[in-house]
């Protein structure tokens, strides 16, 4: 089979990720990234979020919107800008930060699966609910893992992430409403005492990668600013889709049993 054509990318210095780094994004499922984007970068990014969510908004017809309003009011969720807002692309498709995810993953090709962006409006955001990623995406094999980037300083004030280690080693259960959420706790067996969260405070530019199957939850947005954040998701480039409903993949002609690919998946980075 031919090889995709990388999409053309200024060249970036990779970021210096570490050998200790990349071991415990294995050994905890998640790992915290210091400054993977520049200040003037964040900036950038948060005056074209900014413009893409209110545009989004606007065009509520789009079939790639969450429509349904109590999970709007948990985050407001808007989904593949990078396919609509070309100032969005040198962000998402960004060979650096794929470069990185494929490094923690430790495969050869790395594909984009999407991007949404997160933000928790002030004093509204409820809490996002302790779920898993993996049981909603349509993907036989695991390995895909969020880049979750902040574009504002994070801590618990304001709804920053947190992680459960060692979660992404039970593989993926149940998935948990995030409308209606029940306790993924209790569908894992698990006692809450004995599985202690890490809280991640980040600052702007500063980033977390977790794996699909980790247990993260994210705190109510207590602040009266918005706590914007861009999530970046990658799939290791041999993944199969499974047919499962999902709102990037329904309608476009994925193949069951076949890998992922076409324009919506580029593959970013690869060794
Ligand atoms: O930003 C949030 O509130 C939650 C994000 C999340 O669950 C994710 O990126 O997987």
């Amino acid at each position: 089979m031919p090889k995709e054509a990388l999409p053309p990318m200024p060249v970036r210095k990779p970021y210096p990720l570490s050998k200790e780094q990349i071991r415990l994004y294995r050994e905890n499922g998640f790992v915290a990234l210091p400054d993977v984007l520049e200040r003037e970068e964040v900036r950038a990014l948060r005056r074209i979020l900014t413009g893409a969510v209110r545009d989004r908004k606007r065009k509520h017809a789009d079939g790639l919107i969450q429509t349904n309003p109590r999970y709007e009011k948990v985050f407001a969720q808007m989904v593949n800008l990078w396919e609509d807002y070309e100032e969005f692309r040198p962000f998402i498709l960004n060979s650096r930060l794929a470069d990185i995810a494929r490094r923690l993953v430790g495969c050869r090709s790395i594909r984009l699966w999407h991007d949404h962006a997160l933000i928790k409006p002030p004093f509204d955001g409820a809490p996002t609910p302790w779920h898993q990623d993996f049981p909603y995406w349509p993907m036989k094999e695991p390995g895909a893992l969020s880049c979750w980037l902040a574009l504002d300083d994070v801590d618990e004030s304001n709804g920053c992430m947190s992680f459960v280690p060692g979660t992404h080693r039970l593989g993926a259960l149940a998935p948990v409403s995030l409308t209606h959420p029940s306790s993924l706790f209790k569908v894992a067996g698990l006692d809450r005492r004995e599985h202690r969260p890490t809280i991640v405070r980040l600052k702007a530019g500063s980033c977390t990668f977790h794996d699909g199957n980790t247990f993260h939850h994210a705190g109510p947005n207590r602040s009266a600013k918005p706590r914007r954040a861009l999530a970046i998701i990658y799939m290791p480039a041999g993944v199969t889709y499974d047919g499962k409903p999902h709102c990037v993949t329904d309608g476009c002609g994925l193949r069951v049993g076949g890998r992922f690919s076409g324009k919506r998946f580029p593959v970013l980075a690869r060794s």
